[in-house]
């Protein structure tokens, strides 16, 4: 063996396994070839064999050994996000986001609190779309991004963390649904989508008048996590993504005809994509020509039909997911109730919203697909991936033969069909929605998964599928069971992503518990003390395994009680808990965080704290009493 092959990086790791595991194959059936002459049949079914033991070979990864991709998966109406290793399908961490949660005290604790803001009352969300910032058009490794279709919510995670660190209410709206970032030359601007219609002054006045029902597409600065412009629309607005020039952004509308009904919503044959210019929409918002509403400051743009700065291109019928293709060049619409994907040219758009060609002019194919087209994924290598809800299918199709086919050319663009379990929504390839697509790995969101898993009952679990597409065939190697409900996720290289081991002590997190420790004369590093502020009391404690630097603190029947933590220990993986035994606080202190979290001290005597991260052989013993004096 040379010296360089001995060298084990994970990648030729991988590659010196499927080796081992291909020649196994080979020689055993090489033992059968001495007795029976091999046919042609017995070739192909042989070497189908090897290529799907591959495939199955590539997903597994060996016990401690590292994935290479980051999934950020949505965590449905969980609120949550996730964040899993792949291509093993292992879950490596839950963020708390829109929800709440008991393990790490989010939506308990005041640093989340003050991170909720106005919203922090909100107990449960709805999570969609995780997007990750870029920085020309590539993932930068810094914030996930998250809309909260329950609450018309967007929230940031940052990725040096992983945690929440920002929550915006969108005003005016009503379901924030669609959420994509800028991706060229950076994310400036988070985009997504008010889905539900509705008067934009919402004060019954004129609720039963339809023709008052708008939707807002929405552009949020990514740093201030502020609603930058709103933009008013006709129709509804469902799911959106950006170009690769940093000029236009994209949105479907499913319901363009304002159907308040079902059978309304899905009558007429054609519905629309709604194209936006970014650049005519900073002009209009430099030059003042904007409204706002509702006492609040945010500029609300007009886009309606015949404003300058939006395009309405007609598109079959309740077009669903919206989704750039890697080399710049289309927006693909998901027709849904059309067999179709529609595939927008963006270099028309230019002379689109310069008036020199009909809108309908934009869309160069509409390939057949299937039944129930919903979302498209692409390879990197020109081809197309789209899940068919309805046919329980994910169709491959090549980009470039179906726009030759759609100009007459007699080719077939559909290059497979494969079966998923069952009725997938989104999908999803490596590093698909940046310029980085490298076309290995493709997670099918599957919405049911009936006889796929052991029974639990009449809730079934979802079924997130991986699929192998680095060869000419999709190949299912991996079912993974997900509680409610993925609905997105993206794939990303661990290249990207550096996250940190211990938290920092300038933390803006915990920036503002500090402050007010800072007022009360408090060291957190190094003090335990009890401050009294009239009714309200602030015990400060520090902790290092297995220990919390207070034995015991008192206070007074009916006192407002916030407990601030400092975990001292600067070890990895050393989280210590806080636990207010029969007062329903629990949280997390990180190596070298604070934390704080209040309750009333409402019941009198002495009551137990402990630590309930299990920490040290000593964790048991890592407990303090409260007295509670009548
Ligand atoms: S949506 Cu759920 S399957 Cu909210 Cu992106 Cu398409
Ligand atoms: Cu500290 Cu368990």
């Amino acid at each position: 063996m040379s010296e360089k092959s001995s060298e084990l990086t994970p990648e030729n790791e991988l590659e010196n396994a499927d080796r081992r595991k291909f020649f196994g194959k080979s020689a055993a059936l090489g033992v059968a070839v001495a007795a029976v002459p091999m046919t042609a049949t017995m070739f192909a079914t042989m070497a189908k064999a090897q290529a799907s033991e591959i495939s199955e070979n590539k997903a597994f990864v060996h016990p401690g050994d590292l994935d290479e991709y980051y999934g950020f998966w949505s965590g449905g109406q969980s609120g949550e996000v996730r964040i899993m290793g792949l291509p093993s399908m292992r879950e490596l961490m839950r963020i708390p986001v829109f929800n709440t949660d008991s393990a790490t005290g989010w939506g308990f604790t005041e640093e989340s609190k003050r991170i909720k803001g106005e919203s922090a009352g909100i107990m449960m969300g709805d999570s969609h779309h995780p997007h990750m910032s870029m920085t020309d058009g590539r993932y930068n490794g810094k914030y996930i991004f998250i809309n909260d279709k329950a609450n018309s919510r967007v929230a940031r995670i940052r990725c040096d963390v992983m945690k929440c660190d920002k929550m915006l209410t969108v005003p005016n709206v009503q379901a924030i649904h669609g959420l994509r970032v800028q991706k060229v030359p950076y994310t400036k601007y988070v985009i997504c989508n008010g889905e539900f219609e509705a008067p934009i002054v919402n004060d019954g006045s004129t609720m039963r008048d339809v023709s008052t029902y708008t939707s807002l597409f929405n552009v949020i600065d990514a740093e201030k996590m502020e609603v930058v412009f709103q933009v008013r629309v006709d129709g509804n607005l469902d799911n959106t993504d950006a170009d690769y020039d940093g000029k236009y952004f994209a949105s479907t509308c499913y319901n363009s005809e304002m159907g308040m009904t079902l059978g309304e919503m899905i009558a007429p044959e054609r519905d629309h994509v709604v194209v936006f210019s970014l650049a005519r929409c900073e002009a209009a918002l430099k030059a003042g020509k904007f409204k706002t509403y509702n006492g609040n400051d945010v500029p609300v743009l007009d886009g309606r039909k015949g404003s300058k700065l939006t395009r309405y291109i007609p598109v079959p019928k309740s077009p669903h997911g919206l989704n750039t293709s890697p080399d710049g060049k289309y927006f693909m619409a998901a027709g849904k109730l059309s067999p179709t994907v529609s595939i927008i040219a963006i270099d028309k758009l230019d002379d689109l919203f310069a008036d020199k060609i009909k809108p309908r002019d934009t869309v160069i194919a509409e390939p057949e697909l299937g039944l129930g087209p919903l979302h498209t994924a692409f390879d990197g290598r020109g081809n197309a991936y789209t899940t068919l809800f309805l046919d329980s299918q994910i169709a491959k199709w090549n980009v470039q033969d179906a726009i030759d086919a759609h100009n007459g050319k007699k080719v077939n663009y559909l290059r497979q069909k494969l079966d998923v379990h069952y009725q997938p929504g989104h999908n999803h390839t490596s590093q698909g929605e940046t310029r980085d697509a490298d076309g290995k790995w493709l997670i099918s969101l599957c919405k049911f998964s009936k006889d796929r898993f052991l029974p639990v009952g009449p809730l079934h679990p979802e079924n997130d599928q991986l699929i192998d597409i680095s060869g000419d065939e999709m190949k299912l190697v991996h079912d993974g069971p997900a509680f409610a409900e993925p609905h997105d996720c993206i794939i990303v290289h661990r290249s990207k992503v550096k996250p940190n081991k211990l938290w920092t002590r300038d933390d803006p997190i915990f920036a503002e518990t500090l402050a007010i420790a800072k007022k009360d004369g408090v060291n957190t590093m190094a003090d335990n003390k009890v401050i009294r502020d009239g009714k309200k009391v602030r015990v400060y404690m520090t902790s290092v395994a297995p220990m919390f630097g207070t034995a015991d603190f008192t206070v007074k029947l009916g006192d407002e009680v916030t407990v601030i933590i400092t975990n001292l220990d600067m070890i990895e993986d050393v989280t210590h808990g806080f636990c207010m035994t029969n007062h329903g606080v629990q949280m997390e202190i990180g190596p070298q965080a604070t934390a704080s979290i209040t309750f009333t001290a409402n019941k009198p005597g002495v009551h137990w704290y402990y630590c309930n991260w299990f920490c040290h052989a000593l964790h048991m013993e890592m407990r303090g009493r409260m007295f509670v004096e009548a």
